[in-house]
């Protein structure tokens, strides 16, 4: 097994370890600094994914910024610090101080590295732009492999090609490398390959969320092509840059799952998604809902910590705010993290969990539904897994232990002033104390022995005391919270 392999392993096995005995209520168990319970990266380890972020040496004087970088995420990628005009600033005179200083920074904190980018048509030095033929395809293997070479054991992922497909088309972008022939990332993949072979390899880019678009498939049937023909690639790197005119795409899991079938990681690299409060909170519980829901996706990236750290501060697309407080958006990317992992530790009959968080626009009562659990044929589970001020996020998870059921409701009674203002996962509402949770899906079978699994986020101005009797289609479940 590789070295980079064997550290990340062992790292999601001690969160994994810390999350599943703190949510069962038991001892803590001794976790490294960066995945400490309750944060981003610890509720990704639980599911056997990282969370990372851009993180860049200009912002690294700031406590409050790096504070934030080092408790909540395990996976780290420099914004600008390992492009090419920074590495290699004249033509044979690498430079990389500042990427150095990130990799020792996340060496300091556990944390892994992803390396952002090798090829990209933007950002390069003039000596570079300048040359052509057989004399820049020389020249842009040969910082591959400088690159690659100098980091290599240190860096869990390269983008090694970043952005070579056109906007709106399946055709490739044009650039200097484009026009040194059409194989030109086959074989920076290859030289990446011989400089590091413990590196995973990924081709990155933007605009392929939507499984409709041609460059979406046009992306993916380079992908398909490099692993028929034995082209070393590892992973798709997804940016994932939404906002109004490119939203979070309906069919965003079915195109990770797609390349996933090719037999390559999927990442979401670059995840920012413009807004605010709950809508946004909603937009990015769905994106990373997506990646959750398919086993190959190994892991997330949001594009900066603070909405002020990002390249378009005006969209406020991040998860902290500029003063460095999670926003809404935070909750909602912890809770659907937390619903995919471990929540239930002990063993139950062939779970599915397959929690695919949506937002729950309106909060709207459904008809009710027919089918009747017998008693004593559930188990319920219900975690408050962040609380701030007066505002709560929390997660249930009720496994059916008896027969199939045509449709489900999830019911109970709330202790204390709480209230539910939003959910995933579920459609949620609320009467008095009384708090009913339905099925978002028109489909809404719960078989034996399959798990139910949604998040709420609600305000509480008596305590926040976890309520006890849940239901399934009325009958009391064992608590198993
Ligand atoms: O544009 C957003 C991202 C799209 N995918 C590839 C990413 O590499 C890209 O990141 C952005 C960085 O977030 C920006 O920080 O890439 C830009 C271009 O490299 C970065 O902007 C640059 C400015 O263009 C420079 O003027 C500035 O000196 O950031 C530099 C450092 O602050």
């Amino acid at each position: 097994m590789r070295t980079t392999q064997l550290r990340a392993r062992h790292g999601l096995l001690a969160a994994g370890l810390t999350v599943a005995a703190i949510l069962a209520g038991g001892a803590v168990v001794a976790a490294p600094a960066h995945s400490a319970p309750g944060t981003l990266a610890a509720a990704a380890q639980s599911s056997g994914r990282y969370f990372g972020t851009a993180i860049a040496t200009s912002r690294m004087t700031d406590p409050t910024y790096l504070g934030i970088a080092g408790r909540e995420f395990d996976m780290v990628t420099p914004e600008n610090e390992m492009k090419l005009d920074v590495t290699q600033p004249a033509r044979d005179r690498f430079d990389f101080t500042a990427g150095d200083r990130i990799v020792a920074w996340a060496r300091e904190n556990g944390t892994q590295v992803r390396g952002h980018t090798l090829l990209w048509h933007s950002g390069q030095p003039g000596w570079l732009a300048n040359l052509s033929g057989a004399e820049l395809r020389a020249a842009m293997l040969h910082h591959v492999t400088q690159v690659v070479d100098h980091y290599r054991g240190q860096v869990y992922a390269w983008d090694v090609v970043n952005e070579a497909f056109a906007d709106g088309t399946g055709a490739r972008r044009s650039s200097n490398f484009q026009r040194t022939g059409d194989d030109w990332i086959e074989a920076a993949f290859r030289a990446a390959r011989s400089a590091d072979p413990g590196a995973k390899l990924c081709y990155n880019d933007y605009h392929i969320e939507d499984w409709t678009q041609a460059k979406t498939r046009a992306v993916y049937a380079m992908v398909k092509d490099f692993t028929e023909r034995g082209v070393p690639i590892d992973c798709v790197g997804f940016q994932s840059h939404f906002d109004r005119t490119t939203p979070v795409p309906a069919s965003y899991r079915t195109t990770l799952e797609s390349f996933a079938a090719l037999g390559v990681d999927v990442q979401v690299t670059e995840l920012d998604i413009e807004g605010s409060g709950a809508t946004q909170a909603a937009d990015y519980a769905r994106a990373v809902g997506a990646c959750l829901a398919v086993e190959r996706c190994t892991g997330i990236t949001v594009w900066g910590v603070r909405d002020s750290d990002s390249w378009r501060p005006g969209a406020t697309p991040l998860l902290f705010d500029a003063a460095g407080a999670p926003k809404a958006a935070y909750d909602a990317v912890l809770a659907a993290l937390v619903a995919a992992g471990p929540v239930d530790p002990s063993p139950t009959p062939t779970p599915t969990p397959t929690p695919t968080p949506t937002p729950t626009p309106t909060l709207t009562p459904t008809p009710t539904p027919t089918a009747t659990a017998p008693a004593g044929v559930c188990t319920a589970d219900y975690r408050v897994v962040s609380r701030r001020h007066h505002a709560f996020t929390a997660v249930v998870r009720v496994v059916n232990v008896g027969a199939d059921l045509d449709d489900w409701v999830v019911g109970w009674s709330f202790p204390g002033r709480q209230r539910v203002v939003a959910a995933w996962g579920a459609t949620v509402t609320q009467d008095g104390d009384q708090v009913t949770a339905r099925s978002a899906d028109e489909v809404a079978r719960l078989t034996s022995g399959s798990s139910l699994t949604f998040g709420i986020r609600g305000t509480s101005r008596g305590g926040n005391a976890v309520p006890a009797g849940l239901t399934l289609n009325g009958t009391p479940c064992t608590d198993r919270s």
